[in-house]
């Protein structure tokens, strides 16, 4: 399996994040990436190849191109402004606050615009990381438009929280969601996304919600006790043409493999059912027993077991990178999905 993958993400560093009332290192850390990279060389994965330039075009069919300017010119205006450290929004439109009102001129109150937590830090080099995250990602799509099966976008920073106008959650632009799109403008005409990471990809749900051409389904912690919270309840079904397109499985703490496994059973059958000409696997791994910030209890060789039953679908299959916190392990995690998937494959 061909694995894309940029140095560029080294370029997003947010400095810490809010944990417990005190301010603590970032999760989302680029060791990550280098976990993932080393396991894919050790294990023989296939070619490691460097992201193309596809420009703005194919993540302007996804985000509002003002969000996508915002994002870009964001630090240089932060640091015109005399700052120094991470860019983060404090201040956000929650209800009865206008949601549609003038967008604030001040960088912090157009920041909150553009934003639902305080997780997606704006470093210096965030733009250029989360640029070429969804060039890696395009580039792994470009792959399987030439008539490979499958691939792998090892994207950071992540992004299936990331929606049409919004940042949060260690995400920026949801690279998922541009290249399911791109399938569809090349001629797709069904695309099915499954996110298996620990979290609701609420910002994955929210671009296709009313669209009957990509299908969702997520298996995630419930958002009643997980983040993100507002967004991933099984009765979230699509609206209009998207009505019956979108599958949730909120979980408990402490799920493990059979419980876990019963949901993804479900979802291949929608997905299977749904005969879609590509599927889109938002892949993290953060599902694992020992994830610092997560409450599933998957182990190792379960990720095999996931990549097997994916291969069973029978589909080209576009694999993402997204979350996996625990560094130590999200090589071995990660790369047993793809290796599940390609012994199944074979
Ligand atoms: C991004 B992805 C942790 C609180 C949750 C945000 C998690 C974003 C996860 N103490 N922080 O879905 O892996
Ligand atoms: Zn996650």
């Amino acid at each position: 399996m061909l694995t894309v993958y940029s140095d560029d993400h080294r370029l997003h560093f947010g400095q810490s994040e809010l944990v417990d009332g005190k301010l603590q290192p970032c999760f989302e850390m680029p060791s990550r990436a280098d976990t993932v990279l080393a396991r894919v060389k050790s294990q023989n994965l296939g070619e490691v190849i460097a992201p193309k330039d596809f420009g703005f075009d194919p993540i302007h069919r996804i985000h509002d191109p003002k969000y996508i300017a915002f994002l870009k010119g964001a630090w240089a205006r932060w640091a015109a402004e005399g700052h120094t450290g991470d860019l983060v929004s404090t201040t956000f439109p929650a209800r009865r606050l206008r949601q549609n009102g003038p967008i604030p001129t001040a960088l912090m109150g157009e920041l909150g615009h553009y934003s639902f937590d305080t997780e997606a830090p704006i470093t210096a080099g965030t733009w250029q990381a989360v640029y070429s995250s969804a060039q890696v990602a395009l580039t792994a799509q470009d792959h399987m438009r030439q008539g490979a099966r499958t691939a792998f976008g090892l994207c950071r920073p992540p992004g299936h929280h990331a929606g049409s106008d919004f940042m949060g959650g260690y995400c920026f632009i949801n690279n998922a969601s541009v290249v399911a799109q791109a399938f569809l403008d090349q001629g797709a005409k069904r695309v099915a996304i499954l996110d298996v990471d620990y979290h609701h990809g609420n910002g994955t749900q929210e671009l296709f919600y009313k669209r009957g051409d990509v299908l969702f389904a997520s298996i995630h912690g419930d958002p009643l006790v997980e983040y993100p919270y507002f967004l991933g309840h099984a009765d979230e079904r699509g609206e209009g043409a998207g009505e019956g397109f979108n599958h949730n499985y909120p979980l408990a703490h402490g799920t493990g493999w059979d419980g876990w496994s019963a949901a993804l059973e479900d979802a291949c059958r929608k997905i299977a059912a749904y005969a879609p000409d590509a599927v889109v696997v938002s892949l993290g791994v953060d599902t694992y027993k020992e994830d610092p910030i997560s409450e599933f209890k998957l182990d190792s060789p379960d990720y095999l077991r996931m990549g097997e039953r994916i291969a069973a679908l029978g589909l080209p299959t576009l694999f993402i990178m997204e979350g996996g916190y625990a560094v130590e392990a999200i090589g071995v995690n990660a790369v047993n999905v793809l290796q599940g998937y390609e012994g199944a494959a074979r």
